[in-house]
């Protein structure tokens, strides 16, 4: 298998993550971001978008992170593992890349406080059903064993407690999981690393 995209994009992540969950042996192309070619003919036939992650696996090509964490999956795809991922794209993902955003990717005279608190805010009602999918003793959100849906919403969670240190405070349930799975070797070494190569400065 290929996998295409810089490290530092969380959805790249997300597939690195899951193909070292997956055991399976990968070529790591960097492509995206401050490494550019995007516009390469080569990684442009892979896909319209021109975006990062892309996977190759023989005749097979990907693009789309959750796809991609699903394919990897396939054998054990559960529905309650895939609707927790959809609401990681249609909730949670959104907020934490706005806050990202202003935080990090925006120059200061692009940011905005109200919008920041708006995201902070929509976040927060997020973190209110997450901790929903973690109750019973849960230890993960599809129920019993680790799954794509770990993956999928747990490598937002690097970036969301190194800019909001306490926002777990009051989910507790939320910060125990995110302890467990961040101890993974996985996480570790593709997730819990630095973004300061997309930090915008002026
Ligand atoms: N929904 C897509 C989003 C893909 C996307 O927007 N990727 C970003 C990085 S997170 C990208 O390729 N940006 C341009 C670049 O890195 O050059 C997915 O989950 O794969």
């Amino acid at each position: 298998m290929i996998l295409w995209g810089r490290a530092s994009s969380v959805n790249v992540q997300k597939v690195l993550w899951a193909l070292e969950e997956s055991g399976r042996p990968y070529e790591h192309k960097i492509v995206g971001g401050i490494f550019g070619g995007n516009d390469d003919p080569e990684f442009a036939a892979l896909t319209p978008v021109r975006r990062v992650p892309v996977l190759q696996d023989g005749d097979v090509t990907l693009w789309e992170s959750h796809v991609i964490l699903r394919y990897l999956a396939r054998e054990q795809v559960s529905p309650v593992a895939d609707m927790w991922m959809e609401f990681g794209s249609t909730t949670l993902q959104p907020p934490f890349l706005g806050l990202f955003w202003q935080q990090v990717r925006m120059r200061k005279a692009e940011q905005d406080k109200a919008t920041l608190e708006k995201h902070i805010k929509a976040l927060y009602a997020g973190l209110g059903i997450l901790k929903t999918g973690l109750a019973d003793g849960r230890t993960y959100l599809a129920g019993e064993g680790f799954s794509m849906a770990d993956i999928a919403i747990g490598s937002l969670f690097h970036r969301i407690m190194d800019l909001h240190p306490t926002i777990l405070d009051d989910f507790p349930k939320v910060d125990e999981w995110h302890a467990n799975i961040a101890a993974r070797a996985g996480y570790r070494k593709w997730v819990a690393t630095s973004f300061e190569e997309l930090r915008v400065t002026e």
